[in-house]
């Protein structure tokens, strides 16, 4: 395929960072269709690039010639609905997280693209391409640490969108932990518990922000992580691993360190789109050359399943208190 023309549907803050990285970072691609709701907001990004037409109806945009590929990035809840018509149409997609925002939706895109009979959906689980989590996975993989035995993340916010719930600080937050946990591990999380820190008062009120969250896992590992979404200061995320002999640890944030007037220090970023930057333009770059060869390479459909199933017990664990177990389904030989 020579250049991949792609709709980009949902052109948001996610959506429209994705169109001008695909027009201006990424080679190989071009976004041919954008799609929104809003129909101002997607003449507005359809604007801003060469030869892209937009539409306010997912389907209509997926249908046109010269769209070979789709880039989903509406919320969460209007992904299942994209997801289906792409794999019905036979086109590769790359979705944002989460696949789905619950565990039966997500099986039910699982068992359509089970049907089409070949992985086509690449999930956004961006922190597999961020450069300090892909050095972590690299050296735990030589085996030099030993096995893992605890991760502690720690996930933080400078502020909340106003819609944000307390759910959401694991349906929509934690969700990446979920993925980071059984990608660097290996192993799927058998069950979730929430403790409810008492809340910040920079928080809306009864949204219960922080949280600490901790996984158990089928290979024998505790994970915890505070998910902070009203910190005030900056966007932090980070994570140390704990091995049988040795530790390491990612996200301090020191690329640059300074020393001025008797004081030392550097700077906090202040959103995924700058602490992420990197990552997500290698993911839509491998994305694209994978596309191009004909092949699904990134976080599966498999991978949102799980993400999605864990994210439901650890809603139930923080509403209901308690441990709450993880249930999957078996495994489909689809995705190994
Ligand atoms: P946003 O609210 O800024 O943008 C969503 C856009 O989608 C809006 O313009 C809205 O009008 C449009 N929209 C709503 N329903 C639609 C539909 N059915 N079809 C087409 N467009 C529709 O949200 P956002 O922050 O850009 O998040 C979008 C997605 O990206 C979510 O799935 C979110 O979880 C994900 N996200 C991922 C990361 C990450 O780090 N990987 C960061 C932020 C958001
Ligand atoms: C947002 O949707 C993301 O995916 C960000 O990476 C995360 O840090 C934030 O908490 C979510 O709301």
């Amino acid at each position: 395929m020579s250049r991949l023309g792609v709709a980009v549907i949902g052109t948001g803050k996610m959506g429209a960072d994705h169109v001008r990285r695909i027009d201006e970072v990424t080679s190989g691609a071009g976004v041919t269709a954008v799609v929104d709701v809003d129909a101002e907001r997607a003449k507005q990004i359809a604007a801003r690039v060469d030869g892209c037409t937009a539409y306010t109806d997912p389907a209509a945009a997926m249908a046109a010639a010269d769209v070979d590929a789709v880039l989903i990035a509406s919320p969460g809840p209007a992904h299942e609905a994209a997801l289906l018509t792409a794999l019905e149409l036979d086109l590769p997609v790359l979705c944002e997280k989460p696949l789905t925002p619950d565990a039966a939706s997500a099986l039910r895109v699982l068992e359509a693209e089970r049907k089409l009979g070949r992985r086509r959906v690449q999930v956004g689980f961006m922190r597999r391409y961020d450069a300090e989590y892909m050095r972590l996975k690299s050296l735990l993989e030589t085996g030099q640490l030993g096995r893992p035995l605890m991760l502690h993340n720690r996930h933080r916010n400078a502020a909340s969108p106003a819609f944000f719930t307390s759910s959401m600080l694991i349906s929509d937050s934690v969700a990446h932990e979920t993925d980071v946990t059984r990608w660097l591990l290996g192993h799927e999380i058998t069950a979730v518990t929430v403790l409810r820190p008492r809340p910040t008062a920079s928080a809306p009120e009864a949204l219960q922000d922080p949280q600490f969250v901790v996984f158990e896992t089928d290979g024998g590992a505790v994970v915890d992580v505070e998910i902070f979404v009203n910190c005030g200061f900056g966007y932090q995320v980070q994570a140390e691993i704990v091995c049988e002999r040795g530790t390491a640890r990612v996200g301090d944030g020191h690329a640059m360190v300074t020393n001025m007037a008797g004081r030392w220090g550097g700077t906090i970023a202040q959103d995924f789109t700058d602490r992420f930057a990197d990552a997500y333009d290698r993911e839509i770059q491998a994305w694209v050359d994978a596309t191009r060869r004909g092949e699904v390479t990134g976080p599966s459909v498999w991978d949102g399943y799980a993400a999605a199933a864990v994210c439901e017990a650890g809603v139930r664990a923080l509403e209901e208190g308690g441990r709450m177990e993880v249930q999957l389904v078996e495994r489909p030989t689809l995705y190994g």
